[in-house]
């Protein structure tokens, strides 16, 4: 009878990497209270663009409604809560009150929603480079998280990155075991 080595024990190495890969994708969380501030970004500006905008999703576990109530950041002379509302077809930025994240939800500002505006920019926001925001919640209480600058035409590159990681080609190893 020939002896089968379990593979079982390679495939569980290879999972548990695939798991640390996943992990360093989700470095750019930061936890506040019970709500998870995920992936915060803004779009690179171009030449004497005077405003630019961050975006993140904000996860919150706990058992209460909370709310953004204000941004700030040095890049910028003024920030403020905006949405983008259509007005007669045509889409219009609005300044809002707050944002809400409802208990047991999510919030996502991205392009064409919610969006913190930063107005009157010191600088050029550069790809590549990143800089601080400061976020207040009615309920957590305020952070200060690293906005990444994505390139001009960028939507957000968290899904593009996490399907990078779903790669499954390290799969193979410790092929030897079988014939010892
Ligand atoms: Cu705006």
């Amino acid at each position: 009878m020939k002896f089968q080595f379990p593979r079982l024990h390679c495939a569980t190495i290879a999972i548990a990497l695939l798991f640390a890969g996943a992990g360093s994708v989700l470095a750019a969380e930061a936890k506040l209270g019970s709500l998870m501030l995920e992936q915060p970004w803004a779009r690179a500006t171009p030449g004497q663009a005077k405003n630019g905008a961050a975006y993140l999703t904000i996860h919150n576990a706990g058992k209460a409604d909370d709310r953004l109530l204000s941004a700030a950041s040095d890049v910028a002379a003024r920030v403020e809560l905006h949405n983008h509302v259509n007005k007669d077809g045509v889409m219009q930025m609005r300044q809002v009150e707050a944002v809400a994240v409802p208990a047991g939800g999510m919030t996502t500002l991205k392009p064409g929603g919610l969006h913190v505006m930063l107005m009157g920019l010191k600088g050029p926001m550069k790809e590549g480079e990143s800089f601080p925001l400061t976020l207040t919640f009615e309920q957590a209480g305020s952070t200060t998280v690293q906005v990444k600058v994505e390139s001009v035409g960028s939507m957000g590159s968290m899904s593009g990155k996490a399907m990078e990681k779903m790669d499954h080609g390290g799969m193979d190893h410790g092929k030897s075991a079988t014939t010892n």
